[in-house]
């Protein structure tokens, strides 16, 4: 049975909006942080060796997969059940931009999220230049984007749309630039959140606590 652990407020709200995107039959167990340093709770951290969220476990046929990294999960539930879906055509000229942006995710935009966090954690009175200049590239980059076409991945929804969620929703709780700046990417907000699967994920994901929508 696939399991998804999802530590609360955190990357992995993206596995469980993925699973029901996808329709599949899986078992969402939830953690909460700890309260000491609202890190992952020890149980969490016994479930791989990075111990960070996401993780999925998958005990089939003599097989049990434990997984971590959003990305590679992802590509691990797409080449497994995703029948395609997801990801625009290959010689579509929506690819690359599928691809960009379910790089970007990670690979920049959440990263220098990160990096600002623990700039402010530790006290600086300013970021420094290459983590503020980054950033602020990234939000206008993103905020052209979507003024060019409705989702990450180009005219249709895609698995690029999921990986990019986290750090225009949840992500904001712990600090972000003003919206009123970037309507293009509320109208995207808008659009997640009147999609079934997304509502159903963050219902089940955080019980009680509403989508950083707005
Ligand atoms: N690049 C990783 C980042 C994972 C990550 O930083 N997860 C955070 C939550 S957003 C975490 O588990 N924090 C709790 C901890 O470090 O104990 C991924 O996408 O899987």
């Amino acid at each position: 049975m696939l399991t998804v652990h999802h530590l609360r407020i955190s990357q992995s709200e993206r596995i469980v909006w993925l699973c029901e995107e996808l329709g599949l039959d899986y078992e969402l167990k939830l953690y909460n942080r700890r309260e000491d340093n609202r890190l992952a709770p020890d149980e969490y951290k016994a479930l791989h060796p990075m111990g960070i969220a996401p993780v999925i476990t998958d005990a089939k046929d003599g097989h049990n997969l434990v997984l971590g990294e959003s990305g590679a999960i992802i590509d691990w539930l797409l080449a497994k059940h995703g029948k395609g879906r997801l990801v625009p055509a290959v010689d579509s000229p929506d690819f690359p931009l599928h691809l960009f942006w379910y790089h970007h995710a990670n690979g920049t935009f959440m990263t220098n999220a990160m990096m600002a966090l623990a700039a402010n954690a530790a006290g600086a009175a300013q970021l420094p230049e290459f983590v503020a200049g980054r950033g602020v590239k990234s939000w206008q980059l993103i905020e052209r984007h979507l003024g060019e076409h409705p989702w990450f991945g180009g005219s249709e929804f895609s698995a690029a749309d999921v990986m990019m969620g986290f750090g225009l929703t949840t992500a904001r709780l712990f600090g972000g630039p003003d919206m009123a700046d970037f309507p293009n990417i509320r109208a995207w907000l808008k659009r997640i959140g009147a999609r079934p699967a997304y509502q159903r994920a963050m219902a089940k994901a955080e019980p009680g606590m509403p989508p950083k929508l707005d």
